[in-house]
């Protein structure tokens, strides 16, 4: 079964290709040549996802997902949130987001946050939600050199190599995908989609 991921990032690219079996067949946007950065322009997860899902499948009538992911950091009221890669300005920088957040938290003694993923299936029969949480903490510096986003700067909760607490960006997407709030909502849609199937 042939199924389009609605979106540019090739960094969740590679980690969903690694939690969905070979049997599903994944598009990207550059397999169909789309080139439009669909807008987000709803104020939740949800709706964007919905609506990037929706966009997609509208114009190539085949079963679509797509992911809006955001970081949600409690001593910031939620913020970033649903508007994390705008955090510091529509360039979508991730060292300006991540800069912008580390000067926001400067002096907080909470440090908790949570990265928050939503998936939106859209097919000739389903529309579903499907959402996966971790939690973890902020620290002050940037660690690491793989994953994306704010990967350097989270550590999740109860995750532990030789001892010491790795963020996101120090390891590989093997363990990231054992915890990862994409993971557990990927999971979740591979649930729906071998039931449904
Ligand atoms: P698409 O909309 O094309 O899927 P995007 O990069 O715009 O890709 P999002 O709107 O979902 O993706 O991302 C919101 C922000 O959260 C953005 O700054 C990402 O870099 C960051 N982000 C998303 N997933 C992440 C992850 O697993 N780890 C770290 N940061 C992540």
């Amino acid at each position: 079964m042939r199924i389009c991921f609605a979106t540019h990032n090739k960094n969740k690219v590679n980690e969903i290709k690694k939690l969905i079996s070979s049997e599903y067949t994944i598009l990207t946007l550059d397999d169909l040549n789309e080139k439009k950065e669909i807008e987000e322009t709803e104020e939740t997860l949800e709706g964007n996802a919905f609506l990037k899902a929706e966009y997609i499948f509208n114009k190539y009538n085949i079963p679509t997902f797509a992911d809006d992911s955001g970081l949600e950091v409690t001593a910031l009221g939620g913020k970033p949130g649903v508007y994390s890669a705008r955090y510091a300005g529509i360039k979508k920088n991730d060292k300006d987001n991540i800069n912008l957040l580390l000067k926001n938290l400067k002096g907080k003694q909470d440090r908790s946050a949570q990265f928050k993923t939503v998936i939106a299936f859209i097919d000739n029969n389903n529309q579903k939600l499907f959402q996966g949480i971790t939690k973890g903490h902020i620290i002050e510096k940037p660690r690491g050199t793989k994953g994306f986003g704010y990967d350097s700067v989270f550590i999740p909760d109860q995750f532990l190599i030789d001892d010491i607490q790795k963020t996101f960006a120090e390891i590989d997407i093997e363990n990231k995908n054992k915890l990862s709030s994409r993971s557990k909502a990927v999971n979740k849609f591979v649930l729906f989609l071998n039931i449904m199937n």
